[in-house]
């Protein structure tokens, strides 16, 4: 998650010339700096340098990411009229330029056997942004909305899905190996919440994709352990899990479903000493996990030293069985 980010020089140096829509709609950059940490670490997997918003261009959404502050969305849905003025949007005349960048990295790194992940925000995570115009800190004008216009939100979840099926099958077809859903502010949501106003749509978002591809499908959310129960019946391949559950008590939950996680990206980007207690921890609860993919719990952060990163992928590597 966020793997090229904030935190790599030579990330920093791209930006300095480009913004992050620049960077995300040229190809040729967007290739770029998916293959940057690729190069500089051992890492098993890339994932696509793409945002989970901009695809929402494509749907009428006017949007820019603000230096230190974060995405924004300018004109916000705020009523039943913005939901039907949204529009139907093809990926790949909206979002070509990631199909094109998935493309040429997937042929890049055909010879060395790294798989390339593809992604898209779940269509929950997406209408926070299109609904409170920015990343959420309280979910107000969200459940206020849902709760003054439900047909409205079921319009919302069914025109954001159709879009997300065609634009995961298209990532897929253009070199993808795997794809993941992030979900990352389904956390603000009861368990009945969460059970009304996401599950129904997501499970049929996945499983449209699961009839149109073979590729594996991994949903990622984070605080979201009190809905787990839920989340481990989705069509999925596998689960991507923050750090608010051991992955051992995770894994009581999920079966042998593979469970990706969980060092908290703060400790990733902390002292040295902390880091090693805390990924022991992980690493021994991993084993109670049958099929295990390390990870973090959540994106990366800016202030993440690089040599910490090495630290942890050295740590792992020589754990593997
Ligand atoms: O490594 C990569 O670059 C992978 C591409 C990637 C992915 C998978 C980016 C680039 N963003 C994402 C996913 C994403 N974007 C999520 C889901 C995962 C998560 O929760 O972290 C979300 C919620 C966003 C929205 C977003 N984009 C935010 C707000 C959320 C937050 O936690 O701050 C921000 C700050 C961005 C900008 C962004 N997207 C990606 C990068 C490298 C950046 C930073 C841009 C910069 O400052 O240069």
């Amino acid at each position: 998650m966020r793997q090229a980010g904030r935190y790599l020089p030579e990330y920093r140096e791209i930006r300095k010339e480009y913004s992050m829509l620049e960077a995300i709609q040229t190809p040729r950059l967007a290739a770029e700096i998916t293959l940057q940490p690729i190069k500089r670490f051992d890492l098993d997997a890339a994932i696509i340098f793409a945002d989970i918003l901009n695809p929402l261009i494509g749907m009428g959404i006017e949007l820019d990411f603000i230096e230190k502050e974060g995405p924004k969305i300018f004109n916000p849905v705020a009523t039943p009229d913005h939901v039907s003025a949204l529009k139907d949007s093809d990926p790949k005349m909206s979002v070509g330029y990631t199909l094109e960048a998935i493309s040429t990295v997937s042929k890049e790194l055909k010879s060395s056997g790294v798989p390339l992940v593809g992604f898209c925000g779940a269509p929950f995570t997406l209408s926070t942004y299109l609904i409170e115009g920015r990343t959420a800190h309280s979910l107000t004008h969200v459940k206020k909305f849902i709760s003054s216009f439900p047909d409205s939100w079921d319009l919302l979840q069914k025109k954001l899905s159709v879009f997300l099926v065609d634009y995961l099958i298209a990532q897929v077809e253009a070199g993808a190996s795997a794809v993941q859903i992030f979900d990352s502010w389904a956390g603000f949501l009861s368990p009945y919440q969460y059970k009304r106003w996401v599950y129904p749509y997501l499970h049929t978002l996945i499983a449209e994709v699961k009839k149109k591809t073979t590729v594996p499908v991994i949903y990622f959310s984070t605080g979201t352990s009190g809905s787990y129960d839920q989340i481990r019946t989705y069509p999925i391949d596998g689960v991507s899990i923050d750090w608010r559950m051991k992955l051992k008590d995770s894994a009581a939950i999920f079966g042998d479903m593979p469970i990706q996680g969980n060092l908290d990206p703060e400790i990733l980007a902390s002292s040295r000493e902390s880091l090693e207690v805390e990924l022991k921890c992980v690493l021994e609860d991993a084993a109670a996990v049958k099929h295990h993919v390390f990870n973090l719990g959540h994106g990366i952060l800016p202030h993440t030293p690089p040599e910490n990163i090495s630290y942890v992928i050295d740590t792992v590597h020589a754990r593997k069985p």
